[in-house]
């Protein structure tokens, strides 16, 4: 793929669109973030150092991504001129750092077009939101041989709390196969459900293979069956949007630190008929109406899930992550990140002995691959010394990876930060390293 013409193309005539559609396949006008490109690196302070002398390339953005200024502002501004704790202060301090927070509940509504700011639970990340609802939807919910469905590229987050309810109570869990270009055999799942099925517990994007699931589908089908479904959407709301009423979601989990915002905030959204239906995760501060020694009244939603003090600087930072994010689009975030996807894809299979692993239709920019019979864990080591981070290993999915009959893989995952001209610098050093070897 050409790096494109910053020239505006001239206008055709009218009476040849076809002509005209031809030409914007082959060199992609400049998107409204290829344009703002310099912009957008500058905003994000450390793409500017480099490691052992060289420019830093962050190519690790699924583990966690970079936080623009505004992100690390907000930090500083809450704690020099804000801070005090909230929901319970009637003093001016306590007020506003609770407008604050309650404002970012209002914003991740927003964000995920939620029906209400009681369906937003604050967590620590996204594994806090899934052990979150099995505990409480495993208490109230399920009993010995009830079952849970998941899929066999699960991140262990999505797995290690179902093992936890399956040695609590003796439910079980049932997988859902891939394929071997990394898709979910929908045609399997669909004779995965029995009577005992009481939940499906699905992730939205997969974070070795870049896979986009139908979980539209998905949801219809289990719905069909009168079955709940929880998304994984750790590594799709970044990348795609979330649209929770759309997708038809009972519950959906994401983590702030990878989408621009801080560590340590997570979400768990629910639909409000069964959150109010569900038991507490924890119990202490914030999420009382009343104690005393013969009982307990619980608080409403969405606080009858948040024991305790919560990190109130941390949501008011994930709110401007989110703005800034809206701010660019999530579209153009989409298309940005699917170009240079596309052409990360063109120049990583063009190098001699490369297999990448995952070829879904529906992908993101995720890409895990393996050079040659070079140890991953080598490869990683090597493009470090030129400046390059990118993970190796099992990617915390270690059933796919049995699944793929592999130990690990050399994984690339892209942000709209990221530019045509790294992944030149990565692919080039891939050659190094395979002439190496
Ligand atoms: N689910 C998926 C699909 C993930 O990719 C991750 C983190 C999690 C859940 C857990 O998120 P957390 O914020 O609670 O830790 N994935 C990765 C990764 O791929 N590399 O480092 C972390």
């Amino acid at each position: 793929m050409n790096i494109p013409d910053k020239k505006q193309p001239e206008k055709q005539p009218e009476e040849q669109p076809e002509k005209q559609q031809e030409i914007n396949e082959v060199t992609p006008s400049p998107s409204p973030l290829e344009r703002a490109g310099v912009r957008l690196q500058e905003d994000f302070p450390i793409l500017q150092r480099e490691v052992y002398g060289k420019p830093l390339v962050y190519l690790d953005n699924a583990a966690t991504t970079q936080k623009p200024r505004q992100v690390v502002q907000s930090i500083v501004d809450g704690y020099y001129s804000a801070n005090a704790n909230v929901h319970r202060g009637v003093h001016f301090l306590s007020q506003q750092a609770t407008e604050l927070h309650e404002g970012a509940r209002e914003a991740v509504r927003k964000f995920i077009n939620a029906r209400s700011s009681a369906e937003v639970i604050f967590t620590r990340g996204t594994t806090e939101s899934i052990n979150l609802l099995a505990h409480s939807y495993g208490e109230e919910f399920m009993k010995k041989g009830d079952e849970i469905i998941v899929s066999d590229m699960e991140h262990h987050s999505n797995i290690v709390p179902w093992q936890l309810l399956e040695a609590r109570k003796g439910t079980a869990i049932k997988v859902i196969p891939t394929n071997s270009r990394g898709e979910l055999l929908t045609g399997v799942y669909k004779g995965l459900f029995t009577k005992r099925t009481k939940l499906v517990s699905l992730t939205h994007v997969s974070n070795v293979l870049g896979t986009v699931n139908p979980v539209e589908e998905m949801i219809r089908i289990a719905h069909a069956h009168g079955v709940p479904v929880l998304l994984d959407g750790a590594q799709a709301a970044p990348h795609l949007g979330v649209d929770v009423q759309a997708l038809d979601a009972d519950f959906y989990a994401f983590s702030s630190h990878k989408m621009y915002g801080p560590t340590g905030i997570g979400v768990l959204y629910g639909k409000e008929q069964w959150l109010e239906r569900l038991p507490p995760y924890q119990g202490g501060g914030e999420m009382i109406r009343s104690v005393s020694f013969k009982g307990t009244v619980f608080n409403e939603l969405p606080f009858k899930f948040e024991a305790g003090t919560p990190d109130y600087i941390g949501t008011t930072a994930f709110a401007v992550a989110l703005e800034y994010i809206t701010g660019l689009g999530m579209e153009n975030i989409a298309r940005r990140e699917h170009e240079l996807t596309a052409y990360a894809m063109q120049r990583l299979s063009a190098i001699e002995g490369m297999r990448i692993y995952g070829a879904a239709e529906q992908r993101t920019g995720v890409i895990s691959f393996l050079l040659g019979d070079i140890h991953p864990f080598d490869v990683g080591t090597l493009l470090d010394k030129l400046g390059i981070a990118v993970r190796t290993g099992h990617h915390c999915a270690q059933p796919l990876m049995r699944r793929l009959c592999i130990e690990g893989t050399v994984r690339v995952s892209l942000a709209f930060y990221n530019t045509r001209e790294e992944i030149d610098v990565l692919a080039d050093a891939l050659e190094r390293i395979r002439k190496m070897f």
